[in-house]
């Protein structure tokens, strides 16, 4: 594990580093507090740190001060060195926002008891950090497929109107529904219609950029969002997704089968005062009419302009 040593006295520094890297420890020493600061802010800097409490520029416990107030920073377990063995210091030092103190001259068995101390509470931090960022991916994401959940793809969806609708930028909002899908469930059991929509979600994201959204709208209805999608291109971008779906059939424990999708979408980049809900709604009405028009198609739900209009007609004349 990588520890920080700062202390301005060269012979203390090098006797500790020397104690240290017997120890296990990856050692980093410096000579004073900005040093020590400029170490712990580094994404790959010490998270344990033995701080000198008197230093050139920085002491100890003004860099104790300055790196609790790095709210952005992973937990930093901080133990002061200090001749001062007045409370009164020893409560400043607390106060500064250091864990723990040990008086100089130290003993070397104590001190490496409370790094052990030290490095409990940070596996500690990293089991915690590790849990919430588990929980957040399962509050966002779905999950069987574990892409974007409904709500947030919608948070994303009116975020991106919303931006779309500030600077006039084009963006596309692509519904697409499994044509037939109940027949897979019915056919071959309900966990091989999940494997299909497991690889239907992988698909998806293969077929989008690293900008554009993909989310489970609803059971086997998927919500993609294009950003900075011109009208010139929506209906090929769209047809892409198509083909990506249906062009091999998805592997299952069922065998090869073959999947289809219907889409429907919504282009511009002047929305107007529409709601998400009646935007949503337009793009059902798209997805409805591509799901009359035989499935395994893509349908607008207002062409834009004629150049939409004219792929999409080609399209449908596909
Ligand atoms: P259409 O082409 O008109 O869309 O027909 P469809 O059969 O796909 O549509 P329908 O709405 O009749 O059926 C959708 C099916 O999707 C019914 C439902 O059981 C299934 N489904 C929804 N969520 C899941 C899921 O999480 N796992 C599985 N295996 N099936 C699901
Ligand atoms: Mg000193
Ligand atoms: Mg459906
Ligand atoms: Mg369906």
């Amino acid at each position: 594990m990588k520890i920080l040593i700062a202390d301005d006295d060269l012979l203390s520094r090098r006797l500790l580093e020397k104690t240290l890297q017997r120890t296990g420890y990856d050692v980093v020493a410096v000579p004073d507090g900005s040093a020590a600061v400029a170490q712990i802010c580094d994404p790959d800097g010490p998270r344990l740190a033995l701080l000198d409490w008197e230093m050139p520029e920085l002491d100890g416990p003004e860099v104790c001060r300055v790196i609790r107030g790095h709210k952005d920073l992973g937990y930093v377990y901080m133990i002061l060195l200090t001749s001062k063995g007045l409370k009164t210091d020893v409560v400043a030092g607390l106060g500064a926002g250091a864990d723990d103190y040990l008086t100089k001259p130290f003993d070397t068995e104590e001190l490496k008891a409370r790094l052990r101390t030290g490095q409990r509470i940070l596996h500690l931090e990293g089991r915690l950090v590790e849990a919430r960022e588990d929980l957040r991916f399962k509050a966002t994401h779905d999950s069987l497929t574990s892409i974007f959940n409904r709500g947030v793809i919608m948070d994303l969806l009116g975020r991106e109107v919303s931006r779309s609708r500030r600077e006039s930028i084009p963006i596309a909002i692509v519904l697409c529904d499994l044509d037939h899908f109940k027949r897979v469930n019915d056919t071959h059991g309900h966990l091989v219609g999940d494997e299909v929509l497991k690889e239907i979600s992988r698909r998806l994201l293969l077929s989008v950029r690293s900008y554009d959204y993909v989310g489970r709208f609803g059971g086997e209805e998927f919500l993609v969002i294009l950003n900075n999608c011109p009208a010139g291109s929506t209906a090929g971008r769209a047809e892409e997704i198509r083909r990506m779906i249906s062009s091999s059939a998805v592997q299952t424990n069922a065998g090869p089968l073959p999947i289809a999708i219907s889409i429907g979408v919504h282009q511009t980049d002047n929305w107007g005062a529409a709601t998400l809900e009646e935007l949503l709604h337009e793009v059902d009405s798209a997805l409805y009419a591509a799901k009359a028009a035989g499935r395994n198609c893509v349908k607008f739900a207002k062409p834009t302009d004629s150049v939409t209009a004219a792929v999409s007609t080609a399209i449908q004349l596909v």
